[in-house]
């Protein structure tokens, strides 16, 4: 043992992309507050993000990312680009923690890739996936459960969140603080996951 894991937290899709801050705000404050346990520091973190939305992409501080282009609604498209630029950036990691709201266009076709990607390389995956709410329509929902099936089938641990669940809160908390609720159980996600898979 000894040997430093290389854990990569990637961010897919808009909501994915823009998760990625919490999560290394949450790492750094931890760090600081000398909470984060002492193992961790024996990991290291890399954050990419893929997305075809160049804003959202350019104001992440991830180190690489992929930039869809523009007439990647396509399937077979997405699956090559993000094949390629997948290797590129994961390839030599150890694991990868996949974040994402699965109901997403872009996020729905780039999972399923990601998934195959990952399993021909033979790099685990964890991954905390947002359900989006019913009265987004019938398309979204469905698209998200054959993005999860997908993910359900290949990775070593998923966690589902799903939107649906915020409604009952709504009448005694406003939806950015029921947004907010959420936010932290995905970054509590990725840094538990993450302690769990220190080298001792
Ligand atoms: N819990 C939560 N869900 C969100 C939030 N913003 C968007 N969503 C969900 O995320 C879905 C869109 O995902 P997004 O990543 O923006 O789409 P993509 O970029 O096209 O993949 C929506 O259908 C919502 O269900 C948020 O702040 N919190
Ligand atoms: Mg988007």
């Amino acid at each position: 043992m000894g040997d430093k894991l290389l854990i990569s937290v990637l961010g897919v899709g808009s909501y994915g992309t823009k998760k990625l801050q919490m999560i290394m705000d949450k790492m750094q404050k931890n760090a600081q507050d000398n909470t984060f346990i002492s193992s961790l520091h024996s990991n290291e973190f890399a954050f990419y993000a893929i997305d075809n939305d160049k804003d959202v992409l350019n104001t992440s501080k991830a180190q690489d990312s992929l930039l869809l282009s523009d007439e990647s609604n396509q399937e077979t498209l997405v699956a090559q680009q993000v094949e390629e630029k997948l290797r590129q950036m994961v390839g030599n990691s150890d694991l990868v923690i996949l974040v994402s709201a699965a109901g997403g266009n872009t996020s729905s076709m780039v999972i399923p890739a990601i998934v195959e990607s990952l399993n021909e390389i033979k790099i685990p995956l964890a991954a905390v996936v947002v359900k989006p709410f019913d009265f987004e329509g019938s398309k979204r929902s469905v698209n998200a459960e054959i993005a999860i099936s997908k993910v359900e089938k290949l990775a070593t641990t998923l966690k589902v969140l799903d939107n649906n669940n915020l409604i009952s809160v709504l009448n005694h908390q406003p939806l950015n603080e029921a947004f907010a609720q959420m936010d932290r159980e995905v970054v509590e996600f990725v840094l538990s996951f993450a302690e769990k898979h220190f080298v001792a």
